[in-house]
């Protein structure tokens, strides 16, 4: 057994508590995280190593959390591959997104040396803490969708859908050079020492699931074993499947992340039983008060973590912009100080 919870957790050992760690618990929450923002765009602050290590560290020093995620986008893979991308004030915005065959093959040159302030910014990371970091990429759909509609602000991505439906070929093309590019992204943020890779496919309930099944979910295991093969736990995020999470077997992933929709007891009775869990508070419960979180955290999970051990905590999406500090401060302290966890 190594010296942390988080990875022995991933690797199936029995802990005397549940591991935490936040999905986006670098920006948006933290006070020196805004503090640093005045000072440097979003660009900046990810593509400058030092930077980038500096916040992505912020979170293990001033929450405590048992694990680091790297400070950078999943959209930073469209734009290796070629896309040019705005963050605008009301989120990333593609300047052109791609529209037919044509596009693909004019604009698409993946170079995964675009990517090395990743690597260099890992290298400063492990220079400093033993806290585990995980690495991360988008799944080839959700990538997909921003890449088809250049932006989120139409929920349901009706470009990327039709294109899905129109150019099934293309569609498959394109899921195939991600998934190549992911995994050779992938791999290098293994070689440059993170302990864990996750997976975000943040629409993957976009799609019905037959169409998940038969063209996205093979892409995902792909990378998973390529991952794998290097040792290193895999953890995917599939936001809004529903009971597609009945796909979910070890083939797929070590651990899944359950969003906040579906009750983990439900997801323990849908996902193979050999794949560990994580998630799902709610982002808005952090919002209300510590009464109220520790009475959730009795009534659900607590109960939760004394009949499944793999389970790892955190929310069912990211922690929203206007979540107060000592909430999810508050929340943290809770979960490591908790005695009852057994
Ligand atoms: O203006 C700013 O300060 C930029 C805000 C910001 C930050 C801090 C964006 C824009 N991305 C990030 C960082 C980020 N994104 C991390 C690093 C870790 C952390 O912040 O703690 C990670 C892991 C992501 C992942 C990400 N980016 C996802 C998957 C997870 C999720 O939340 O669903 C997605 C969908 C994105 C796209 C993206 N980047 C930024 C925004 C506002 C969005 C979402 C746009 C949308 O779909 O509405």
């Amino acid at each position: 057994m190594g010296m942390s919870l988080f990875t022995n957790v991933l690797n199936g050992y029995r802990g005397t508590r549940p591991p935490v760690w936040y999905m986006r618990q670098a920006g948006r929450v933290l006070p020196n995280y805004r503090k640093l923002r005045e000072r440097y765009t979003f660009e900046e602050m990810m593509n400058q190593p030092q930077l980038a290590a500096e916040v992505t560290l912020m979170p293990v020093y001033d929450l405590g959390v048992d694990a680091s995620i790297v400070f950078s986008d999943i959209l930073t893979v469209p734009v290796a591959m070629g896309m040019e991308l705005m963050w605008t004030d009301h989120g990333p915005q593609f300047k052109r997104p791609l529209m037919n065959e044509t596009d693909i093959h004019k604009v698409l040159h993946p170079d995964s040396s675009k990517l090395n302030h990743v690597y260099k910014t890992l290298d400063l990371i492990k220079k400093e803490s033993s806290v585990p970091t995980i690495g991360f990429c988008g799944a080839p759909l959700t990538t997909l969708c921003y890449m088809l509609q250049g932006t989120s602000a139409k929920h349901e991505f009706p470009d990327a859908k039709s294109f899905f439906y129109t150019y099934t070929e293309s569609t498959r093309y394109l899921v195939d050079m991600l998934t190549d590019f992911s995994i050779e992204y992938a791999l290098k943020q293994i070689e440059h020492g993170i302990d864990a890779f996750q997976l975000f496919d943040t629409h993957a309930g976009i799609v019905p699931q037959s169409l998940f099944e038969a063209i996205f979910l093979p892409a995902v295991k792909k990378i998973a074993s390529a991952v794998r093969q290097q040792h290193i736990p895999f953890i995917y995020f599939p936001k809004g499947l529903g009971t597609g999470l009945s796909l979910i077997t070890p083939e797929v992933c070590d651990f899944v992340s359950i969003d906040w929709q579906t009750p983990l007891s439900m997801a323990r009775k849908i996902v193979h039983a050999d794949v560990g869990l994580q998630g799902n508070i709610d982002p808005y419960l952090l919002l209300s008060s510590k009464e109220k979180i520790v009475d959730v955290m009795h009534a659900e999970y607590v109960p939760f973590f004394q009949e499944n051990d793999k389970w790892i905590i955190n929310l069912g999406h990211g922690a929203l912009a206007a979540t107060p500090f000592e909430n999810i401060k508050f929340l943290t302290d809770w979960i490591k100080d908790e005695q009852n966890w057994r």
